[in-house]
């Protein structure tokens, strides 16, 4: 729909997250979406930062039994090393490095400079995967490990011998994830990140950084449709660079509220809770309801959607067909799903492409991208997406070539073998050259911009002294991002929104465990309790993400608590530039109690919140 507009008001969740990788993708190996992943299964030593996959079961890397697999690795001898503030589930069944929010780029580029003093970098071997890799290895020429030290809160000693053993590992893999990609140097990272994996000799090598086998190929398949690039354009009002033919979700409402030519006055939002979930939740929900025209698919009444002009309700997962064509991208076992409704949806909803495609039909448009689509829309017949994915299934390296390949894939065979069919035990190696998109067959590593990022990372980053604490992001087990809190079951038991704080910080400021504070950012103010707990390093700061929820979900409104998003900045300079990725873990807060004056409201606060479930 949003080609057939020819929009440039294209938003996604990834802005918040993902577009650092998408950024990697298109510079390092020609293609936004030709990101590698980390071969868990067979590796020896894992090196993961800003990620809890025992809660979240990974992310831009799709792994089955994930907690089972990563035990499975000390258990055959190996390492794992879980680089987080917070001493999380999954730090707790492995080595856990404490580093201070924001400190990935930091401590990556130490790891570099180490691995690069120490001569363990076999430069032939890398000459013949990638360009660049002096470029790329100059980099940390000048990088001071003491100061390292300070900046990320790892000892020197602790950083010199990481490298070493992660240089010396007879495979490794360096995989990070979403406390790595919220942040203003975010993209620096990534690319660091497969730097480190490329020098190691890591790359396209078992138990090291692979390309996954999809079943259907998404990186032809957006090629085809010319969808996938990074800086062919700039936003209008803020000037960052368009990712895959997107825009960051952080600039969305100054291209609402800002006057000219292309200013945003019209939104469909399909499956996205973004007032609660983006940068500046206040600035967001202000600009949804400047809106002329707000129309969101969702199933319930949400914090963003209470402002929208028209609701529409979807079959919900297991009610319709449907494929993991996102995920399927990064399956660590190669498989094929594709699922049938397991359960029958009440007879108001449709799926989504459906609505969309019945709104696109009102007003004249094919909502496709791919010219046969436009073709045939124009003739009054409408394809459902699944048929042009069935078609790249078919027609692709494990497909049916529609009878020609006995025993190949199609929706048709997935769908009768009970939604499932594995193709293989591991991800191939030796596909180098075969998965990249450059021309010239090379991962290019000479990127101006990442200098560029790491002189910006070393003049910038002075702490506010009236924020000195790091806030970082905790994901739940029993949550999914904002929406799983309707759900009474899952809410149930001991279930609450706090800022978790170490013993030390809390000492100092005076503060008991449960009692009620205020916490502030220079963009915003939020009162939440304190516990007080060892598990989180001193001078960082977890809190939940998506509580203090509004609208007409009642359970959700009900369970009280704050947004983490309101103490979030969205300022065009704050964001991670490259990518437009927003500035989500490391911002400085400030913590003091609430003031003794202010207590009653506080509880007069807590007795409200039934009656604004009522109201909604
Ligand atoms: N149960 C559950 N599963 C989910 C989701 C969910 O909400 N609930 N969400 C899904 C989605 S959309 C995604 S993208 C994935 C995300 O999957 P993950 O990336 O694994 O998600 P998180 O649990 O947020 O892990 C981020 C970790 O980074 C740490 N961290 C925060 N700041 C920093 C920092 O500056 N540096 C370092 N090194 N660490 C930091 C946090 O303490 C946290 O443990 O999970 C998916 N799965
Ligand atoms: N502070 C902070 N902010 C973050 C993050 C963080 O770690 N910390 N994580 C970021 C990340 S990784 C992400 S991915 C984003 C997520 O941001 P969003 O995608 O905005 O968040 P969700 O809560 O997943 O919203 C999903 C919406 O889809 C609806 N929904 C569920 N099923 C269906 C369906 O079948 N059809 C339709 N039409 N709707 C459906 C749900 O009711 C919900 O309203 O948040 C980001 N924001
Ligand atoms: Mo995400």
């Amino acid at each position: 729909m949003a080609a057939a507009l020819k929009t440039k008001h294209f938003y996604t969740a990834s802005s918040v997250d993902i577009n650092n990788y998408w950024v990697v993708g298109q510079l390092l190996y020609g293609h936004n979406l030709a990101n590698p992943i980390p071969d868990f299964a067979r590796t020896e030593f894992a090196l993961i930062l800003g990620t809890n996959p025992v809660v979240s079961h990974g992310s831009m890397a799709t792994v089955g039994r994930i907690r089972e697999v990563l035990l499975d690795i000390p258990g055959r001898g190996g390492r794992v090393v879980v680089v987080d503030p917070r001493r999380t589930e999954t730090a707790r069944l492995f080595e856990h490095l404490p580093i201070r929010p924001e400190g990935d780029a930091r401590l990556v580029a130490g790891l570099l400079k180490v691995i690069v003093d120490a001569g363990l970098v076999d430069r032939a071997r890398i000459a013949r995967q990638a360009s660049g890799v002096e470029f790329a290895l100059g980099l940390v020429e000048d990088v001071d490990l003491d100061r390292v030290a300070v900046e990320t809160g790892i000892p020197r000693a602790t950083l010199e011998r990481l490298g070493r053993d992660l240089a010396g590992a007879g495979s490794a893999c360096v995989y990070g994830r979403c406390g790595a990609s919220m942040g203003r140097f975010a993209t620096l990272t990534k690319y660091l990140i497969d730097v480190l994996n490329i020098v190691t000799g890591n790359l396209d090598r078992a138990g090291g950084w692979v390309f996954a086998r999809p079943m259907v190929d998404l990186e032809l398949m957006t090629k085809v449709l010319k969808a996938n690039g990074y800086d062919r354009w700039r936003t209008r009002v803020d000037g960052i660079p368009e990712v895959i033919g997107t825009s960051p979700w952080a600039t969305f409402p100054r291209e609402v509220m800002t006057p000219g030519r292309g200013q945003l006055r019209a939104m469909v939002c399909v499956a996205t809770n973004a007032a609660a979930t983006s940068p500046a939740c206040n600035e967001m929900e202000a600009a949804f309801t400047a809106l002329d025209l707000f129309v969101s698919l969702d199933p319930y009444i949400t914090d963003t959607n209470r402002h929208a002009h028209y609701i529409l309700p979807p079959t919900l997962l297991l009610e319709r067909e449907g494929f993991p064509i996102f995920t399927q991208s990064h399956n660590a076992v190669p498989h094929a799903q594709w699922t049938d409704a397991a359960v029958t949806a009440p007879p108001e909803v449709r799926d989504d492409w459906r609505t969309l495609d019945e709104i696109c039909k009102r007003i004249g448009l094919v909502p496709s991208p791919a010219p046969g689509a436009q073709l045939m829309g124009r003739l009054g017949i409408r394809v459902p997406p699944y048929v042009g994915i069935d078609l790249f299934m078919r027609l692709g390296p494990d497909g049916d070539l529609f009878g020609l390949r006995r025993g190949g894939l199609s929706r048709k065979k997935l769908l009768r073998n009970d939604g499932a069919i594995k193709l293989g035990d591991a991800p191939p190696t030796g596909v180098l050259r075969k998965r990249l998109h450059t021309k010239d067959k090379l991962v290019h590593l000479h990127h101006q911009l990442f200098a560029d990022e790491l002189r910006r990372l070393n003049d910038g980053l002075a702490d506010d002294p009236d924020h000195p604490l790091r806030l970082f992001t905790i994901r739940e087990t029993r949550s999914q991002n904002s929406w799983l809190h309707n759900i009474p079951r899952l809410m149930s038991g001991k279930r609450s929104c706090r800022l978790r704080m170490h013993p030390g910080d809390a000492e100092s400021r005076g503060l008991v465990d449960g009692e009620q504070i205020e916490v502030s950012s220079r963009w915003g103010t939020i009162e939440v309790p304190v516990e007080i707990t060892d598990e989180v390093m001193p001078g960082a700061v977890g809190l939940n993400q998506h509580w203090g929820h509004q609208g007409g979900w009642q359970v959700a409104v009900a369970a009280g608590g704050a947004r983490y998003n309101d103490l979030v900045p969205n300022d065009a300079e704050l964001l991670d530039a490259v990518s437009g990725n927003a500035w989500v873990n490391g911002i400085g807060v400030q913590v003091v109690p609430v003031a003794a004056a202010d207590r009653p409201a506080a509880d007069q606060l807590a007795d409200a919140v039934p009656a604004a479930a009522v109201r909604g």
